[in-house]
């Protein structure tokens, strides 16, 4: 679920970026509370559960898969209802993104099923709401998304969704962006709600302490926590003339890890890891170096928190940056050269 900001936030960035070779890195801390809420009662088979605020999970039961393929190309499967053309060409350029971004599929059905439909919303300020399927282990089948279109809400319906320029000039926009709205609620779609999958990565509101340590709110659903990932597509509230563009990390790392899914311009190194070794967020390098090597060129290479005494060399050409960051609140030390 999204919901109107009537102010855009304003703070410092709680973690840093850089855009180097090689960087050691140590990020601020940020206290968390709260509890997120569990969807594993076996007493709510085939019920809708409430997560919050308007954010909807429904547990099916699902006949016995023998064989649950690991991987699969992966393609969203849309179909759309009281939606015009104009509409449809916004909510495209979004299906596309995810697409070309999510290499193959993890747990989730190969061919995902979403339905995108504009329909009335209550109360005025809720601009989607997203109601994925799933099955008891939360392993996701499918999605409904509704925009709201009772009158309360503005939209901006970019025409070229591929050019940003109307929100680089002094005239923004006056409504709300289809673009970024949807770009957030495919999100839920494809992983960002309270299902088994991810709860199991909860320690109260921190996905994945040990090595992503997202901050997480569950207003209005399970989002990124806007104090800490500012303007990250997944916090709960949007205002009007803003985009917001789909990121890797924190919320496209959270669902890599949470469902498997193969990203190819995200790779991650922890030091921790004794199993499979595949770069994944969910199989992670264990050497920095083999990180450094391997991680295609314009993307994001995440260091789980530790010391990493190592020799690291990079023979990376000019031009083939590579963004190493360490995940919020933690310090990777690399020792060496
Ligand atoms: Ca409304
Ligand atoms: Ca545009
Ligand atoms: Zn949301």
């Amino acid at each position: 679920m999204l919901t109107l900001n009537s102010v855009r936030i304003h703070s410092l960035k709680m973690f840093r970026r850089w855009s180097v070779r090689i960087a050691a890195v140590a990020l601020l801390p940020v206290a968390t509370s709260a509890q997120t809420t569990a969807v594993n009662d076996s007493t709510k088979i085939n019920k809708e559960v409430g997560i919050c605020g308007g954010v909807f999970l429904k547990i099916v039961e699902l006949p016995e898969i023998a064989a649950k393929p690991s991987q699969g190309v992966f393609s969203i499967d849309e179909s759309f209802e009281n939606f015009n053309l104009g509409q449809q060409i916004p909510v495209y350029y979004a299906i596309r993104e995810w697409e070309a971004l999510i290499d193959s599929s993890g747990f989730n059905r190969s061919n995902f099923p979403i339905t995108f439909r504009f329909g009335p919303l209550d109360p005025n300020g809720v601009l989607a709401v997203t109601v994925p399927t799933a099955d008891g282990n939360g392993n996701l089948l499918s999605a409904e998304i509704t925009f709201d279109n009772d009158g309360s809400t503005n939209w901006f319906i970019d025409n070229s969704p591929e050019d940003d320029s109307e929100f680089l000039s002094g005239d923004l926009p006056q409504g709300v962006g289809l673009l970024s709205v949807t770009r957030h609620e495919i999100g839920h779609a494809l992983g960002w709600n309270t299902s088994e999958r991810v709860t199991v990565h909860l320690s109260g509101n921190t996905f994945d302490q040990s090595l992503l340590n997202i901050a997480t709110t569950t207003e209005g659903g399970l989002h990124t926590d806007p104090n800490v990932h500012v303007d990250d597509i997944m916090v709960p509230a949007i205002g009007t003339g803003v985009r917001r563009s789909i990121s890797l990390y924190p919320s496209v790392a959270m669902m890599s890890q949470s469902f498997h899914y193969w990203i190819s311009h995200l790779r991650c190194v922890a030091n921790t890891n004794n199993a499979s070794q595949t770069g994944s967020v969910y199989q992670p390098w264990s050497r920095v170096q083999v990180g450094v090597m391997d991680t295609p060129a314009r993307s994001l290479l995440i260091i789980g928190p530790g010391t990493y005494n190592e020799r690291v060399q990079s023979m990376r050409p000019a031009g083939d940056w590579l963004e190493i960051i360490a995940p919020r609140d933690a310090t990777a030390v690399i020792i060496g050269q």
